[in-house]
């Protein structure tokens, strides 16, 4: 994969790549580079093998201030107004990117994420906030609906009463009540939020990678689906699991009382 971003760090570490969203003195607010970049480096995780496991975080003190408002205020002062729809399918496509993820994605939050930003968290898999975490559905406050896919995610993860509270007060969530509501799914001291990280992503790295992804497509086809065609679906998808080589070991190392060694295969 290319490291070489302007708006983006890229760090492998073993089969665990993190995405470091970097441009901290507007808290990680997003531009159109570093949502080019952030797709970019997405994709290509998701297409090389020697990755298990992908991190998304911000550099310095926020995880993302959401859209970048200068770009915002240059277009509304310009001629030419924001064809929102051609906007919005930029975001969609990262967005779709993290969710088809073919392994775990992490997002490890720490200070401020709001609107885009926040948004970009809900579209991975599994959420770890620092304790001085500050999650915000912006929108609201200036005068938008929750886009990048926020009206899906947020009321499946928390509810339609508090995804609504959330989307229309536009109040501050910390990171404790986060991992009370739902919103994450644990919420550490910020001393121990890397630390936490990097086990997590190890433990799922070193898991059966071909497995996580039928998971994910079970779960999120699944939230769409009547019990019957989900039903359907897991049969479909036990079959594909059935015949993977981590399955087969698995089931090995359980029969010679040995410890089992996932491959991703
Ligand atoms: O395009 C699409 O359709 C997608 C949709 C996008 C919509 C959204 O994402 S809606 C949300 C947009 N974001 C916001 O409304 C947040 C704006 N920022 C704030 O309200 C505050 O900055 C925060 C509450 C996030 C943090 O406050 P604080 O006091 O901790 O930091 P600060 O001093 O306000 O910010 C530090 C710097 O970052 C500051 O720059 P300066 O003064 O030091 O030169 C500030 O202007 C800059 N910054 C923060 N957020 C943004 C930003 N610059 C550009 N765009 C931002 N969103």
């Amino acid at each position: 994969m290319r490291t070489d971003f302007q708006n983006m760090l890229v760090e492998q570490d073993e089969s665990v790549v993190t995405l470091t969203m970097n441009r901290p003195d507007v808290l990680n607010a997003t531009n159109t580079l570093m949502l080019e970049e952030l797709t970019e480096a997405v994709e290509a995780a998701a297409d090389d093998e020697t990755i298990r496991c992908v991190v998304l975080t911000g550099a310095g003190r926020a995880f993302g201030a959401g859209q970048d408002l200068t770009e915002f205020g240059s277009t509304h002062a310009g001629n030419q107004p924001l064809k929102v729809s051609e906007h919005l399918a930029k975001y969609h496509r990262l967005i779709l990117g993290i969710c088809h993820m073919p392994k775990p994605v992490i997002a490890a939050i720490q200070g401020v994420a709001t609107g885009i930003s926040l948004n970009i968290a809900l579209a991975c898999d599994i959420r770890i906030a620092a304790d001085n975490a500050r999650l915000l559905e912006a929108f609201a406050r200036i005068g938008l609906v929750p886009d990048g896919g926020g009206g899906y995610t947020l009321p499946r993860l928390i509810g339609l009463g508090r995804a609504l509270e959330m989307a229309m007060l536009a109040d501050e969530v910390s990171g404790p009540e986060a991992e009370r509501i739902g919103l994450v799914n644990r919420c550490v001291p910020l001393s121990e939020l890397d630390e936490t990280t990097r086990a997590l992503a190890k433990r799922l790295a070193n898991g059966p990678t071909r497995t996580y992804r039928l998971i994910k497509e079970l779960m999120y086809k699944s939230l769409d689906i009547d019990l019957q065609a989900s039903l359907r679906l897991e049969g479909q998808l036990q079959e594909a699991a059935y015949a993977t080589a981590d399955h087969r070991e698995a089931v090995d190392a359980f029969l010679h009382k040995r410890a089992v060694k996932f491959t991703g295969k």
